[in-house]
């Protein structure tokens, strides 16, 4: 059995697991009373109806449509609860973000009031635009104070945004955009990442420039903000501003009062959409409402990171993912932390980047991925050790499982043995942490999520959709709603039901697998679905396949995964060529075909492996045989299993014969 560590964190809010299992018992037992606790610390312009109209919901596709909503009859604004609670209980001078910039020495100090009175001059300036609650805006810019702030102004409106990664290509933002059809599109001139400079202004350009054929889009207000420290001078850029469309931040947004009325929402109402890949088809915009979100994110953040008013806490993700979405923004705004908020990358300009940042704000919870976590520890003890870091006690992992050698590095060497180690499972469609210890409470295992945070019952199922009990394995499920759980696909309420709930009937499926061990706690084992895990970012293989076959030389595709000691898991694309080629072809080809799918989705999604397939493993029906394409990325040929049902077994000695090619 893994060895386990005693909770390290002193005094913390939930400090033994008996506490632990009471808070949760009751959370299972009066969610309404649990909840409506822990609701009672913020604003809300009207409370909630008690009783059975508390809470509604509906797991069961035999029993109709699925719905879930909590705190019905509430109104709320996200926004006030981050910003105005705060400053109007005098905490308006507070610290809210340490901005770091990508290079050293680049940086800025943002209080609560100073944020407050940006996120109204942005609300006032889409009011001026004509946008208004119900309205979408797309957000396509990187980790500078605005994106948040823009996020929340926003929320202010009631307008729902939708951040798109600034790693993502013109064409993936196009398409997220055409789902949308924002009235304004929030950008930047341009951002350097590492020593890369990306021209993100550009990048809307070509994307708006995709979108115009299209009839149904109609031009959105692009907002570009000038960034100066990009090392992109506004000159650069302004020949590009059409006018009438593109509008400089700095033009506008100054001017603008710092007051602006919030307006209140619906606890229902949806705060934002984050689009995200599936196992099929195109990204999927994931749907979250206002309250239970707001709660939840909350909520989790107290708990699992054990936040206290004296913490300086610093989650390094994107706000162009969940992570971002709900540990940079929202959980940490609405507990009133301070925050280090982070341009760049934790190889910048060297490996002791993040160190040295700790030191520098005496970081005590640090939030970060496996991958990032594998990446320093391949490049040495001294680029953390020349650091003191004592200020840690709380370090968080997400986005994928932490194997045991990465999470013993991450304790002894980073955290001095001394700082509490969350591993948090949970992801884009449930907003909020679900399987994760709590820093005072849980004894932790060495690569496990370990047990359910409060209002969350997860659940095993086998095969045949039979509930596993105690020790073994299966597709995780979960049981009832919680507050942060999304609520629908935007435009596609069906794709919602077929993707969560369709599998097994009552239960909300994850797409992963995990084990229960003999303490009850959760080791995720993965992906079930066509999903890869590429550093924690999640790219569906139907998607890389799509792109690949929009080149004119490829004939088919098939991408799986395939493990990879740094990112976790790696693309790993067999590709059969257009009749006439010869395999291997020259290698400008496969330069093509790479270039072809970071323009289609971005550099994220880049295959590690192009494996010439001059055919791939069919079933006789015409299926292709995932299974024996695993076996063969990972050269494990020895275990493909039964190939008898192939239509031609002879493919696969000859996809064999050239790996490597
Ligand atoms: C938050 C986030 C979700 C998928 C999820 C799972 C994997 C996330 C994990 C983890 C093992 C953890 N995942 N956290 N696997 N241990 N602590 O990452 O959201 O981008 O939607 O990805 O990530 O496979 O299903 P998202």
């Amino acid at each position: 059995m893994a060895s386990t560590y005693p909770p390290l964190a002193k005094g913390a809010h939930v400090d033994s697991m008996d506490k632990y299992k009471s808070m949760y018992e009751r959370s299972m037992k009066d969610p309404e009373g649990f909840w409506g606790d822990f609701a009672a610390d913020f604003h809300w312009n009207k409370k909630w109806d008690t009783g059975d109209d508390f809470h509604k919901y509906n797991f069961d596709l035999d029993k109709g449509g699925i719905h879930v909503s909590w705190f019905n009859g509430a109104e709320t604004n996200v926004s006030y609860n981050c910003l105005d609670r705060h400053v109007k209980a005098g905490d308006g001078d507070r610290v809210c973000f340490f901005w770091e910039g990508n290079d050293e020495g680049v940086e800025s100090v943002t209080t609560y009031k100073q944020l407050l009175d940006q996120v109204c001059q942005i609300a006032n300036f889409m009011k001026s635009q004509g946008v208004g609650k119900g309205d979408e805006v797309t957000i396509y810019m990187p980790m500078i104070p605005e994106l948040p702030a823009t996020m929340l102004a926003c929320a202010r409106l009631g307008v729902v945004f939708s951040v798109v990664f600034a790693g993502f290509s013109a064409e993936s933002l196009a398409g997220r955009i055409s789902d949308s059809s924002p009235k304004m599109v929030v950008t930047c001139s341009a951002v350097k990442r590492g020593a890369k400079h990306i021209e993100l202004k550009k990048i809307v350009d070509e994307a708006l420039a995709i979108l115009d054929g299209e009839e149904q889009v109609h031009v959105p207000r692009v907002l570009v903000y000038d960034h100066k420290a990009s090392g992109v001078a506004r000159e650069a850029i302004h020949a590009s501003l059409v006018e009438g469309r593109d509008v400089w931040w700095q033009d506008v947004i100054g001017d603008q009062p710092t007051e602006c009325e919030v307006e209140w929402v619906g606890a229902e109402d949806p705060l934002f959409k984050l689009y995200t890949s599936g196992s099929t088809g195109k990204p999927k915009g994931v749907v979250h409402t206002t309250a239970g979100y707001m709660l939840g994110s909350a909520a989790t953040f107290k708990y699992v990171f054990d936040y206290k008013p004296e913490d300086v806490y610093w989650c390094t993700a994107d706000c162009g993912w969940i992570t971002g979405h709900s540990y940079v923004t929202f959980g940490p705004l609405l507990m009133g932390a301070k925050q280090v908020l982070f341009e760049g990358v934790p190889t910048y300009p060297t490996a002791g980047r993040c160190w040295e940042a700790v030191d520098k704000y005496n970081v005590t919870i640090f939030y970060t991925a496996p991958t990032a976590i594998r990446t320093l520890m391949a490049c040495g003890d001294e680029h953390v050790t020349k650091h003191k870091r004592t200020s840690l006690r709380i370090l968080g992992t997400v986005g994928e499982p932490i194997n045991p050698e990465a999470w013993r590095w991450y304790h002894e060497v980073v955290g001095n043995s001394k700082a509490a180690i969350v591993d948090t499972w949970w992801q884009t469609e449930t907003g909020a942490h679900m399987i994760t210890p709590l820093p005072g409470a849980t004894p932790v295992k060495p690569g496990s999520a370990t047990l359910p945070f409060f209002g969350v019952e997860p659940a095993l199922l086998d095969d045949k959709g039979n509930e596993v009990e105690g020790v073994g394995q299966g597709y995780l499920v979960i049981k009832r709603p919680w507050p942060s759980m999304m609520r629908t696909v935007a435009n596609d309420h069906h794709r919602f039901e077929q993707t969560y709930f369709s599998g097994y009937k009552g239960y909300f499926f994850t797409g992963d697998a995990a084990r229960r061990d003999e303490d009850g706690y959760f080791w995720i084992l993965g992906r079930v679905d066509d999903v890869i895990n590429v550093s924690g970012h999640r790219i569906g293989t139907a998607e890389v396949e799509s792109a690949l076959v929009g080149h004119h030389v490829c004939a088919e595709a098939a991408v799986v995964p395939v493990d990879h000691p740094i990112k976790g898991q790696a693309i790993y694309a067999f590709v059969t060529l257009m009749n006439g080629f010869e395999y291997p072809p020259e290698e400008s080809v496969r330069k093509e075909l790479v270039a072809q799918v970071r323009k289609a989705i971005g550099p994220i999604a880049t295959p590690d492996v192009i494996h010439w397939a001059p055919g791939l493993p069919k079933t006789r029906s015409g299926k292709i045989m995932r299974r024996v394409l695993r076996k063969i990325a990972s050269n494990e040929e020895d275990q493909l299993g039964d190939i008898s049902t192939l239509a031609d077994p002879g493919v696969v000695q000859v996809l064999i014969g050239l790996r490597g090619k």
